[in-house]
């Protein structure tokens, strides 16, 4: 039953270096292929999905969706510094087209999680040089593409890195907070730091360090990914002024219990409230949810005895979507996507109940007069979740790892059902 207007962007989500295969110029593709690598297993092919896009697209339209949310790599547009790849080039242009040509609109993200390897070698995203770089990519997609696009997410989760280094401090006092981070990542090892692995670091990115995006990030990177976004946008409204600009945050549903309440706006204020100022002038705010979070005086708490956990082991929570989209709204006054939310589950059913639940909270906001414009779930395809490797399944369409086949699950056709 439809729940949503004709207009209302509905859709799936993707990340290239998740699904693409072959991303062998990215910084995470280098870290996967290290002999003491802390990935599970390396990406490898991935979906295929850099060869397989337009059976992806196809089966999107089919189920009646309308819009598609994915990543162009920098890695590949700019595999050296200033050189811009004419084959890849032309290889985005043609999923872009593939989509208008399936009633897609296309959402795209310059750049989720993964770094071209010489971005991460000048020093990644703790240097200064960064924002510039980042921009003359972004000027690079506004111009090659900015006719063909409405909707331009310039990075994903930027505050991914401040929840890691935050979480990854909490792990070091013994306080393990399952379900803290929306995001399959390896945190344990991350901050043990194993010798040979920086060994190997070193030989690669020349630090034992890197300032890869998705690692714990200081207060200097945060204003780095803060500048990197602010270039970015002015770039693209340069290149192409009539392309709506935003960024995605990963924003838990931030509850305190009782003696919990200056913890949790320290939380709040650490997640969202203090990018509002670099956000004042975007058009829009890309929401990613996937659970809530409680908060106690000393911090964060662990799932409730009982609760139903996801494979992702945070909490299975669908109403935290609706809490986190009227929270935001009330300081944020652009458009609201949700360009993230989903849950890792191998029942289909669980899939499907989620989304119900989820996205009737979306139409209730709507209702109240909230401008939210789209819902797009995560994921399309069974894919690479990053140091947790294939293991955990999103997928609105499941992949056979050995024959790459597309096996389209109940939960697809239910939402395209919703418009
Ligand atoms: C994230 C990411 C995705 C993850 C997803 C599930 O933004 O954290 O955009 O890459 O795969 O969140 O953990």
């Amino acid at each position: 039953m439809a729940r949503f207007e004709k207009d209302f962007l509905l859709g799936a989500a993707t990340a290239a270096h998740q699904v693409e295969g072959n991303n062998t110029n990215s910084d995470n593709w280098v870290q996967e292929q290290m002999a003491h690598s802390s990935f599970t297993e390396p990406s490898g092919n991935a979906c295929d999905h850099y060869n397989r896009f337009a059976e992806d697209i196809a089966l999107m339209a089919k189920a009646g969706l309308n819009a598609y949310r994915f990543s162009i790599e920098w890695a590949r547009i700019e595999p050296e510094e200033g050189v811009f790849d004419e084959k890849e080039t032309a290889h985005y242009r043609d999923v872009i087209r593939c989509c208008k040509d399936n009633g897609l609109e296309p959402i795209v993200t310059l750049h989720h999680f993964t770094s071209p390897v010489w971005l991460i070698r000048k020093g990644g995203w703790e240097a200064d040089t960064t924002p510039t770089d980042f921009a003359r990519y972004a000027r690079y997609i506004a111009e090659q593409y900015g006719s063909e696009l409405q909707y331009i997410c310039t990075l994903n989760e930027a505050n991914m890195g401040i929840q890691i280094a935050v979480v990854a401090q909490q792990i070091f006092q013994a306080m393990v907070a399952a379900g803290k981070v929306q995001v399959g990542v390896n945190l344990e090892d991350l901050m043990k730091g194993n010798p040979l692995l920086a060994q190997e670091n070193m030989a690669v990115f020349g630090t034992d360090r890197p300032a890869v995006f998705v690692s714990p990030r200081t207060p200097h990177g945060d204003e780095i990914v803060m500048q990197a976004h602010a270039a970015a946008r002015k770039a693209i409204r340069e290149a192409a002024p009539h392309i709506k600009v935003g960024w995605t945050l990963s924003l838990h549903d931030v509850q305190a219990v009782p003696g919990g309440e200056a913890k949790a706006v320290e939380e709040w204020d650490q997640e969202f409230s203090h990018y509002l100022p670099v956000m004042a002038d975007d058009d829009f705010l890309g929401v990613q949810n996937y659970s809530r979070t409680l908060i106690g005086p000393n911090g964060s708490l662990p799932v409730p005895d009982g609760a139903e956990i996801t494979q992702m082991e945070y909490e299975y929570y669908p109403e935290g979507l609706a809490h986190v989209l009227r929270r935001v709204a009330k300081d944020f006054h652009g458009d609201l996507i949700v360009t993230e939310n989903g849950i890792a589950t191998a029942d289909d059913s669980r899939r499907a109940a989620f989304i119900d639940t989820a996205t009737q909270g979306v139409a209730d906001c709507i209702a109240d007069g909230l401008p939210v414009k789209g819902y797009f779930y995560w994921s399309l395809l069974d894919n690479f979740e990053w140091q947790k490797g294939y293991a955990m399944t999103f997928g609105l369409v499941g992949v056979n790892r050995e024959t790459q086949q597309r096996q389209p699950k109940a939960s697809l056709s239910f939402l395209g059902t919703l418009r």
